[in-house]
């Protein structure tokens, strides 16, 4: 009986009418559209910002929003889907769009106030107005309640100072949700990496300069103890800071090896006047940002299993193709052994997915069962996209057979939204009880 090398446990069968439609419409638009032209944005490291209209026409953008929003009201496995479908074409076309969806969108839904809502969702959802994430800092990435960034209680508003990095979206966003600790600003404790220096372009005069601990020895490390101090993490805010706003500037990275098809910038905030409104009055704390991150990181797994889907349906094909040794290299079982076990890493993930997406759209999703399937998901992915790289021997390596490509979009899928050591660490302590983060 023939089997569908995408969907061997006919996963798709699980889902609704409405949500195969939404997936293999999106789907086919990232074929018909996307896939065309990701060669030439990947080389040139840049994002199709051509074709934001046509995402937003598909609905993508905040799609389980409410329609009284503009957006479309989908189920979370529609959702899901829509990742999955559009990661299939390239990691960073998916990121655009969970960035937009799940951490500027979703903090605005779930924390804004009823003005904020009105004023931001529709144009987000719309794709006239695009929003980045700023949590990450030069000095603090896996432990965010480090942050330095500080907003100063000010007449009508709030004074914001610091940086954050790795942002995606940032030199095109229009809105950018800012994480920051309400108290005095202690300033910076050291220069950026020399890396980081070069391969961005230069900071804006006057932009504050944040610590990167990089080889910590002595004095140094001291420093970086005391800017480690996360026990005020409880002040932390949300404040929408908008492009144009005195003291706001941005910066890109030009350099990457990663997700090139997607834009990663630095956010500066000197002296920034944050006006009393812009704050999102529903939360305080940590659990703010982390919150947003349960969003993302939903859509990160259901994404990880298009990219290996799409790497899977190569290698087959360049191994049905290609012949070696006078048969096709499909037919020789070392080959055999590696196509197996990517369609049984590929199945495993989309049961992962589906019934995780069964628990979101009940409310049930727990941070660590969203934890679980971002990081095995990402790390199977990375798999397939390797061993297709293998099978498809020197051809693997060029752009146009496009695997090499997702297998390097991987390795920062792998990093962000928390890193694959760091989803360990919060498996570990929900089955030990035992904190080993610090
Ligand atoms: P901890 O003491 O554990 O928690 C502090 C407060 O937060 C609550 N909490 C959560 N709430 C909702 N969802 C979650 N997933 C939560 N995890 C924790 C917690 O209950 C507590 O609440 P409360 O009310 O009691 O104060 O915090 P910790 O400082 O020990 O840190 C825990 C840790 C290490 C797991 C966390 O900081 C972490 O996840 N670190 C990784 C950082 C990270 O993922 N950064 C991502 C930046 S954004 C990004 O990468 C975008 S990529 C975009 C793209 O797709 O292109
Ligand atoms: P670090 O935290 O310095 O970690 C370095 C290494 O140490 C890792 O291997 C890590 O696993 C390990 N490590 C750290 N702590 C521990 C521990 N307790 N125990 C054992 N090992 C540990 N951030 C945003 O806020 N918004 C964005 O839009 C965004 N987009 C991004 C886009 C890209 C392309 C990239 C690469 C990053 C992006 N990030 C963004 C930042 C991302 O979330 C961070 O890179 C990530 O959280 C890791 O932080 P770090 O790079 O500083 O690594």
């Amino acid at each position: 009986m023939p089997v569908n090398p995408l969907d061997i446990y006919n996963v798709a069968e699980l889902f609704g009418d409405d949500e195969r439609l939404v997936h293999d419409t999106v789907k086919d638009w990232v074929r018909e559209r996307f896939l065309p032209l990701v060669e030439e944005h990947y080389e040139a490291g840049t994002f199709p910002t051509e074709l934001i209209p046509e995402l937003a026409q598909l609905g993508v953008f905040g799609a389980t929003l409410p329609e009284e929003y503009g957006c479309a009201g989908v189920s979370q496995t529609a959702y899901g889907l829509i990742n999955q479908a559009l990661e299939y074409g390239d990691s960073g076309l998916r990121s655009f769009v969970s960035v937009q969806s799940g951490l500027v969108m979703y903090p605005i839904f779930a924390f804004g106030s009823e003005e904020q809502k009105r004023r931001w969702l529709p144009r987000l959802g719309h794709g006239e107005v695009i929003g980045c994430f700023g949590l990450t800092e030069p000095g603090h990435g896996s432990n965010p309640g480090g942050m330095e960034t500080r907003a100063v209680p000010a007449d009508g508003g709030y004074i914001l100072n610091g940086s954050k990095a790795w942002i995606t979206n940032g030199e095109l966003a229009d809105v950018a949700v800012v994480w920051a600790k309400v108290g005095p600003y202690r300033g910076g404790t050291g220069a950026p990496p020399v890396a980081i220096q070069e391969s961005r372009q230069p900071a804006p005069a006057g932009a504050p300069q944040q610590s990167v601990p990089i080889r910590v020895t002595g004095d140094d490390a001291r420093a970086t103890r005391n800017s480690e101090d996360s026990s005020d993490a409880h002040t932390i805010r949300g404040f929408l800071v908008e492009r144009g706003m005195p003291g706001f500037e941005t910066a890109e990275y030009k350099r990457k090896l990663s997700l090139r098809a997607s834009v990663t910038s630095e956010l500066y905030f000197k002296d920034v006047f944050v006006p009393e409104d812009n704050m999102l009055p529903g939360v305080q704390g940590l659990r703010g940002p982390l919150s947003c991150l349960n969003q993302a990181r939903y859509g990160i797994a259901w994404g990880a299993v298009g990219s290996a889907q799409f790497c899977l349906e190569a290698a087959l094909r360049y191994a049905g193709e290609r012949v070696q040794f006078g048969k096709p290299i499909a037919g020789h079982q070392l080959q055999q052994l590696k196509l197996s076990g990517m369609s049984t890493a590929l199945t495993r993930m989309q049961l992962l997915c589906w019934r995780l997406g069964q628990l979101k759209q009940a409310g049930a999703a727990s941070p660590v069962q969203i934890s679980l399937a971002k990081r095995d998901n990402v790390w199977q992915a990375r798999d397939i996209a390797r061993t297709a790289r293998e099978i498809m021997g020197g051809m693997g390596i060029m752009l146009e057979s496009h695997v090499m490509r997702h297998a390097s979009n991987l390795e920062s899928v792998l990093t962000y939204e928390g890193t694959h050591d760091v989803h360990h660490l919060i498996l570990g302590e929900a089955l030990t009880g035992l904190n080993a983060f610090e």
